[in-house]
C-alpha cells in the first residue's frame, strides 16, 4: 500500500470515530448531564483515542475484508469500523490507567491524560468511561446480531487476561525493593502474552472471525496459535523501544529502567552478564534517579543489547512465518490476514 493509500485509509477510518464518540455524548445528553461534564467525556474521548497509529482497530477491518475476499460493501465496511473503534476504546482505557501505574510523562507525543492540569485522579473514572463506551456501542449496533454474546464475551475474557497480565507486571516490578532475580524469560513471557498479545493481537482478528460467520473454537484457538507469538513479538519491540528508541519517534518517555520493570532487555542481561556486569545491574536497576538510569543504559550498549533484539526480531520473524505457512485455508481462514499483520508491525520504528 502506498504512503497515500495508508493515509486515506486512516481517515476514513477515522469518520466512522466521530459518528461513535456522537452516539457515546448522545447518551450522556439523554442523561441530562450537565455540559461541562458533556465536554469533559467529549475531551477525555478525543485525547485518548484516536490519536495512536490505529494498528488495532484498522485490524479489525483489514481482517474482514480479507476474510470476505478482498470485497465488502460501505456499510459492512462501516461495522468493522465500529468493532475496531471499539477496540481502539479498550486500548485507550487500558494506556490512561497503565501511564498511571507506571508513572508516565508522555504518550503518543503529548502529555499523559493524568498529567493534564485539573485532570489528575479523574482520569481513573474517565478510563473506566472509556471501557463503559465500549459496551454502549456494542448494543446500539451489534444487539440484534446472532453473535452478540460472543462480542460480549470477548471483550470481557480478554480485557480480565490483560488486567491478569498487568497485575504480573506490576508486582514483580516492586519499586521499594529490587530483586532481579524475580525476573526470567519465562515470567516475561507470561506478562507480555497475558498484558499484550490477547488484546493487541487476538482481539482483533477474533472480532473479524465473529462478524464473518467464523465462531469455531478450534478455529479459534488455530488463530490463538500464530497470533499469541506475533504478539509477544510486539511487546518484546515495545521493550525494546522503551530503551532504546527516540521518545520524539516513539511518542513516550521509556520508564522501564526506572520502575524496575521486568522487560525483555533486562532479561536478555541478567542472562549474559558477568559479576561485574551483575553488580551494575543490582546497583543501578529500578531506581529513579536518571544518572543510574543512564548507566544501565551504558550497560546496555556495553552488552550489545540491540544487536541481541535484531537476532531475536529474525528469529521470530521465520518462527511466525512458519506458523502462518501452515494455517489451513479450507477453514476458511487466511493466510494473509496474518501476513498483512505481521507486516505492519515487523521492523518497526514506534
Ligand atoms: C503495555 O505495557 C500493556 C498495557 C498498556 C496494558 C495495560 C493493562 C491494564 C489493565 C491497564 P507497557 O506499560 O509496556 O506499555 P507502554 O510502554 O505503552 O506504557
Ligand atoms: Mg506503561
Ligand atoms: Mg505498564
Ligand atoms: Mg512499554
Amino acid at each position: 500500500m502506498s504512503v497515500e493509500d495508508k493515509q486515506q485509509a486512516r481517515h476514513k477510518f477515522q469518520a466512522v470515530f466521530s459518528k461513535i464518540s456522537n452516539e457515546c455524548l448522545d447518551y450522556l445528553k439523554e442523561n441530562q448531564m450537565p455540559s461541562e461534564a458533556v465536554k469533559w467525556f467529549d475531551d477525555n474521548l478525543q485525547y485518548n483515542t484516536p490519536g495512536g497509529k490505529l494498528n488495532r482497530g484498522m485490524s479489525v477491518v483489514d481482517t474482514y475484508s480479507i476474510l470476505k475476499g478482498g470485497k465488502i460493501s460501505q456499510e459492512e465496511y462501516e461495522r468493522a469500523a465500529i468493532l475496531g473503534w471499539c477496540v481502539e476504546l479498550l486500548q485507550a482505557y487500558f494506556l490512561v490507567a497503565d501511564d498511571m501505574m507506571d508513572g508516565s510523562i508522555t504518550r503518543r507525543g503529548q502529555p499523559c491524560w493524568y498529567r493534564q492540569p485539573q485532570i489528575g485522579n479523574i482520569a481513573i473514572n474517565d478510563a473506566f468511561m472509556l471501557e463503559a463506551a465500549i459496551y454502549h456501542i456494542l448494543k446500539l449496533h451489534f444487539k440484534k446480531e446472532s453473535y452478540y454474546v460472543n462480542l460480549l464475551e470477548l471483550f470481557h475474557d480478554v480485557t480480565f487476561k490483560t488486567e491478569l497480565g498487568q497485575l504480573v507486571d506490576l508486582i514483580t516490578a516492586d519499586e521499594e525493593k529490587v530483586d532481579l532475580d524475580k525476573f526470567s524469560l519465562d515470567k516475561h513471557h507470561y506478562i507480555v502474552v497475558y498484558k499484550t498479545a490477547f488484546y493487541s493481537f487476538y482481539l482483533p482478528v477474533a472480532l473479524a472471525m465473529f462478524m464473518s460467520g467464523l465462531s469455531d473454537e478450534n478455529l479459534h484457538q488455530n488463530a490463538l496459535d500464530v497470533l499469541i507469538p506475533l504478539g509477544e513479538y510486539f511487546q518484546v519491540q515495545d521493550d525494546y523501544l522503551d530503551a532504546f528508541g527516540k521518545p520524539e519517534q516513539i511518542g513516550k518517555i521509556g520508564t522501564d529502567i526506572e520502575d524496575n520493570k521486568c522487560s525483555w532487555c533486562v532479561c536478555i542481561a541478567l542472562q549474559l552478564a558477568n559479576k561485574e556486569q551483575r553488580k551494575v545491574l543490582d546497583e543501578n536497576y529500578g531506581r529513579k534517579n536518571p544518572e543510574q538510569a543512564d548507566r544501565i543504559k551504558a550497560l546496555y550498549s556495553e552488552m550489545e543489547i540491540e544487536s541481541k533484539f535484531k537476532s531475536y526480531e529474525k528469529e521470530a520473524h521465520d518462527r511466525i512465518v512458519s506458523l502462518i505457512e501452515k494455517v489451513d485455508e479450507k477453514s476458511g481462514m487466511r493466510k494473509e490476514a496474518y501476513y498483512s499483520f505481521l507486516y505492519k508491525v515487523f521492523g518497526r520504528t514506534k
